[in-house]
C-alpha cells in the first residue's frame, strides 16, 4: 500500500491547480485519473461540435501570468481540442504527470480514524491523511433507461463518451437524443454533413445565438493586456462571467426600450441575453414570460414550419430558468430538408432496437445514435465512489435527503475530505469557482500544517447555518419550479425524479465572503484534531488560528 499526504480524485482543472498547490506545500500528492490524460470536462467531451459558451480568456486559470502571455485563444469562444490543448500545455509547463496516475478509477475511498484509503478499479490501496475530491459538478454521464439500448447493432455513444478517432456522418442516418446545451451543439455540427439527422426532443429549451468569431491580431493584444482588469470584473461579477444583470426591473423600462434592448443582447456574443438582462427577469414571472415571448418570435422568424418552430418553443418554463443552450444556426437546422424533429414527449421511445428505435408511433433506422441525455449532476459523481466517513458513515446516505454541506466544501462527518467542486460551491464560471475553492483549501491545509493539526471536520452548527443560507438564495426563483439538473432532478437515475434546493444560488462575491469569513475568524466552523492528540469530539474541539 502506497501513503501519500493527499489523495487527489480526478486530473480536470480543480485536479491540477490543487496538485500545483500541494506541491508549493512540500505535500506528497497523488493523483488518480479515470481517463487516460488530463483535461477532465475537455477530456471526456470530444463530441462534435463541443465548445466554452463562456469567453476562451475569462475560462483559462488566471493564476500564472507568464501562461497567460504565452498563450493565444484562437476564437472568442474556443473548441474542445483547442482547450485540450490548452490544458495539456499547462501540465507539461507543471511536469504534473509525474504525480498523475492515468487510468485509474476510484472505486472507493474510506476513512481510517487517522486519514483515507482508496482502493482502484485494479484493487490496489493508496493511504493518505486528506482526501480532495476533483470530480466536476457535471461529469456522471446518465444514459436514458430504455428497452433494449444494448441491443443495438451499430455505434452509440453518449457525448461524454465519444471516441478519439471521431466519426465520420457523410451519408449516415443519425438519430441525436437530448436537446440540451450538449444536444444542441451536437446537433447544429452533425446537421452540417450527416445522410438524416432525426432529433429526439423530450423538453426543447430556450437556446440563443453565441456570436462566436475569431480573435483578430488586435484583439489578442488587448485581450492579453487587459488581463488583470478582466479578471477583475469576472470577480465582481454574480457568477463570475463577462456579464452580470442590469441593476433595472424589467417593467421599469418603457416597452420600446426594453425591446431595443434585448434585441442588442441577442446580437451580442455569449451569455449576456442570459446573465446580462434585467435583473428581475428570473424572480418576475410576467417579466419572465414577456422576455420568453421575446425569445419566441425570434424563433418563429428562424424556424420556416411554423409546427416545427412551435415544437421548438418551450411551454412548460421560461427563458433562462434551465442552462440556456448557446448554439450557432441551431434553428436553422430544422429548415434542411435531411432533418425531422420528434416530439418525445408526445410519443416517447419505448425500445431500442438493433437497427434503430421505437416509438409507440414508429420504427426509425439509424446507423448511428447518439445520447447527448446529460449528467447526474453536482452529487452524482460522488454517488459513484463508494466513500465512507467517521464510523462507516455512507455519503450516498448520508446526502440521501439531498446533499449537506459547508461551503460545499467540507461535509459533517467526512474528516479531511475537501470537496473542490462539491455541492453548494459556486457555480457559474466553472474555472474561477475552482481557482477559489483550490485556494482556500490550500491555506486550510497550510494552517494545519502551522498549527501541527492533523485533522479536519466541518462542525454540525456550521453546516446547518451554510444550508440554511443555501436555501434562503434560492427563494424566488422560477428555476426551483422546473425539472433540470439545476433542481436535482434527472429522469434516467433512481431517486432523482423530485426537484431539491440542489445548488448554491446565491452570488459568487457572496460565496467568497463567507469562505473569507470562515478563514479570518481562525476557522471556528472546524473542529480540528491536533496531530499527537487523540481523536475527540469534533463539536468541542477547536485550535484557533
Ligand atoms: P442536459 O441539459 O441534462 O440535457 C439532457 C437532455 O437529454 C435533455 O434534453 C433531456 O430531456 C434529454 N433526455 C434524457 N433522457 C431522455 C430520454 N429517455 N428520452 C428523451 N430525451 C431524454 O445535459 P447536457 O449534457 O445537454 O448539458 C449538461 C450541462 O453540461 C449543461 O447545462 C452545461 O452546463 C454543460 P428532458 O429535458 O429531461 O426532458
Amino acid at each position: 500500500m502506497s501513503h501519500y499526504d493527499a489523495i487527489i480524485v480526478g486530473a480536470g482543472m480543480s485536479g491540477m491547480y490543487q496538485l500545483i498547490r500541494l506541491r508549493e506545500l512540500g505535500m506528497k500528492v497523488r493523483v488518480f485519473e479515470a481517463g487516460t490524460g488530463v483535461g477532465g470536462t475537455w477530456y471526456w467531451n470530444r463530441y462534435p461540435g463541443a465548445r466554452f459558451d463562456s469567453e476562451s480568456y475569462s475560462y483559462g486559470f488566471s493564476f500564472d501570468p507568464e501562461l497567460l502571455q504565452e498563450w493565444s485563444w484562437s476564437e472568442h469562444f474556443a473548441p474542445q481540442p483547442e482547450t485540450l490543448r490548452y490544458l495539456n500545455r499547462v501540465a507539461e509547463k507543471y511536469d504534473l504527470h509525474r504525480d498523475i496516475q492515468f487510468n485509474a478509477e476510484v472505486k472507493s475511498a474510506h476513512f481510517t480514524g487517522d486519514g483515507w484509503k482508496v482502493t482502484l478499479a485494479d484493487g490496489s490501496t493508496h493511504e493518505a491523511r486528506f482526501l480532495i475530491t476533483a470530480i466536476g459538478a457535471l461529469s456522471a454521464h446518465t444514459l436514458p433507461r430504455i428497452e433494449g439500448i444494448e441491443t443495438f447493432q451499430g455505434p452509440s455513444f453518449h457525448t461524454a463518451r465519444w471516441p478519439k478517432e471521431g466519426i465520420d456522418f457523410a451519408g449516415k442516418r443519425v438519430a441525436v437524443i437530448g436537446t440540451g446545451a450538449t444536444g444542441v451543439q451536437t446537433i447544429q455540427e452533425v446537421a452540417k454533413t450527416v445522410g438524416h439527422l432525426t432529433v429526439f426532443q423530450r423538453t426543447p429549451n430556450w437556446c440563443t445565438p453565441l456570436h462566436n468569431s475569431r480573435i483578430t491580431e488586435e484583439e489578442q493584444a488587448r485581450i492579453k493586456l487587459g488581463y488583470p482588469e478582466m479578471f477583475a470584473r469576472c470577480a465582481e461579477t454574480y457568477a463570475c462571467f463577462l456579464h452580470t444583470a442590469d441593476p433595472r426591473n424589467t417593467f421599469d423600462v418603457p416597452k420600446e426600450e426594453r425591446e431595443a434592448f434585448w434585441e442588442k443582447l441577442y446580437a451580442s456574443p455569449g451569455f449576456g441575453i442570459w446573465v446580462g438582462n434585467f435583473k428581475d427577469s428570473y424572480t418576475d414571472r410576467a417579466a419572465n414570460a414577456e422576455l420568453s415571448d421575446f425569445i419566441a418570435r425570434k424563433i418563429r422568424a428562424r424556424v420556416k414550419d411554423p409546427r416545427i418552430a412551435e415544437m421548438l418553443i418551450p411551454k412548460n418554463h421560461g427563458f433562462g430558468t434551465r442552462r440556456v443552450p448557446m448554439e450557432t444556426r441551431y434553428y436553422e437546422v430544422y429548415n434542411q430538408p435531411n432533418v425531422e424533429l420528434v416530439d418525445s414527449k408526445a410519443t416517447p421511445i419505448t425500445r431500442i432496437t438493433p437497427t434503430g428505435l421505437s416509438t409507440a408511433e414508429r420504427d426509425f433506422e439509424f446507423d448511428i445514435i447518439i445520447y447527448a441525455t446529460g449528467f447526474d449532476g453536482l452529487t452524482g459523481a460522488f454517488d459513484r465512489i463508494d466513500i465512507r466517513g467517521r464510523d462507516g458513515l455512507s455519503l450516498k446516505q448520508a446526502w440521501s435527503g439531498g446533499a449537506r454541506t459547508l461551503v460545499g466544501m467540507l461535509a459533517e462527518g467526512f474528516p479531511n475530505m475537501l470537496m473542490l467542486l462539491g455541492p453548494h460551491t459556486a457555480l457559474g464560471n466553472i474555472p474561477r469557482s475552482i481557482e477559489y475553492n483550490v485556494e482556500w483549501v490550500t491555506a486550510l491545509l497550510a494552517h494545519m500544517q502551522a498549527h501541527g493539526l492533523a485533522q479536519v471536520e466541518a462542525r454540525p452548527e456550521a453546516v446547518e447555518a451554510w444550508m440554511q443560507h443555501v436555501m434562503e438564495c434560492s427563494i424566488g426563483l422560477l428555476a426551483n419550479e422546473v425539472d433540470s439538473w439545476f433542481t436535482g432532478v434527472n429522469k434516467n437515475v433512481e431517486g432523482r425524479q423530485t426537484r431539491t434546493i440542489a445548488r448554491y444560488s446565491g452570488s459568487a462575491p457572496a460565496y467568497r465572503a463567507r469562505g473569507e469569513a470562515i478563514a479570518a475568524g481562525g476557522y471556528a466552523e472546524l473542529a480540528f484534531t491536533p496531530a499527537c492528540g487523540s481523536v475527540s469530539n469534533p463539536a468541542s474541539s477547536s485550535v484557533p488560528a
